[in-house]
């Protein structure tokens, strides 16, 4: 075996992490700023600041279970943008009720009264347009299908789930009770993660609205992070599976179309922002610079699977606070 010294030895070692310990290595964890302007439960709600980037939307390759419409896979590139770590729940969703902004879900059968009140709970039993009236009234938007694929992957094109290939009760909250799922329904948000983006619960617990109506392929659908929207569309996406789904749909590409306009215990959502462009000139924080002020990578991912970005931020494995 070469002989290197051993100041070189450790750059090397720092550079070749194992596949476990990139997980925990990797950690972009960036808070994004709050709006000074929003209501103050508005401003409770933590956000991280995703770096932009190209990532592969759709099946992940060697993936035995995927979908037709998870088909055709494509190049998307997502620019820099703003979204909640967690989801909202019903003291979130309660404050918009009571500022008028929002409606109050009624009762209907498998949503009981003032279910999506439930303190602590993810906000439920919510529509996708009351989903929506509540990222309008926060200052934000639901994110885009391709953001929120972007951030469920945290970096990772090449996995099924952003941890790896084998689902666990470690990382998500689903059907049944093992490891840290001792859920038999919703946990509290934030009970799972955070992914290395910084995220919790994208993936399981509610699954989440997103903005897009829903098709039955990827075929003409938008390269540049935008959502997929048309006239009438009766049917919206909802993503990252729920606790009562099997681990299949709680894979990072696994999709499904839902009636706008129903409400389910398992279905809530997370709001999204976009970045303002920062003025001509300006040096504003888009997630595109580094911390040196020099232009950073595209975030293309390369041979490993990870995005530039997520290679950039290899280190600090401390856990972050949700709040
Ligand atoms: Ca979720």
């Amino acid at each position: 075996m070469e002989h290197f010294p051993p100041a070189l030895l450790a750059v090397l070692l720092l550079a070749s992490p194992t596949a476990a310990q990139e997980v925990a290595l990797v950690r972009p964890f960036r808070p994004a700023p709050s709006d000074a302007a929003a209501p103050e439960a508005v401003r409770a709600v933590p956000m991280v600041r995703l770096p932009g980037g190209t990532f592969r939307m759709g099946c992940t390759k060697g993936d035995p279970v995927c979908a037709l419409h998870e088909l055709p896979p494509r190049r998307v590139t997502v620019p820099p943008f703003d979204l909640d770590r967690r989801e909202a729940t019903g003291a979130d969703y309660a404050a918009c009720v009571e500022a008028g902004a929002c409606a109050g879900p009624p009762d209907t059968r498998g949503c009981p009264a003032r279910y999506w009140e439930t303190a602590g709970l993810p906000a439920a039993c919510v529509t996708w347009e009351e989903a929506r009236a509540f990222c309008a009234w926060a200052g934000k938007r639901l994110p885009s299908e391709a953001e929120w694929e972007y951030a469920a992957r945290a970096g990772r094109d090449d996995r099924w789930f952003w941890w790896g290939e084998k689902y666990d009760w470690m990382h998500a909250n689903n059907l049944g009770v093992g490891g840290r799922d001792q859920f038999r329904e919703a946990a509290p948000p934030g009970s799972f993660g955070p992914d290395p983006y910084g995220s919790f619960d994208l993936i399981g617990n509610a699954a989440e609205w997103v903005q897009d109506c829903y098709g039955s392929s990827y075929l003409g659908g938008p390269k540049d992070g935008s959502a997929r929207e048309w006239e009438g569309c009766e049917r919206r996406v909802k993503r990252g599976g729920s606790w009562k789904d099997d681990a299949t749909l709680l894979r990072v590409s696994s999709r499904l179309g839902v009636i706008a306009t129903e409400r389910d215990r398992s279905l809530g959502f997370r709001c999204a922002r976009s970045i303002p462009a920062p003025p001509p000139g300006g040096t504003g924080e888009t997630g595109e610079t580094g911390e040196t002020g020099e232009t950073g990578e595209t975030g293309e991912t390369g041979e490993t699977g990870m995005t530039s970005k997520a290679r950039e931020n290899r280190e600090n494995d401390a856990k972050p606070s949700l709040n």
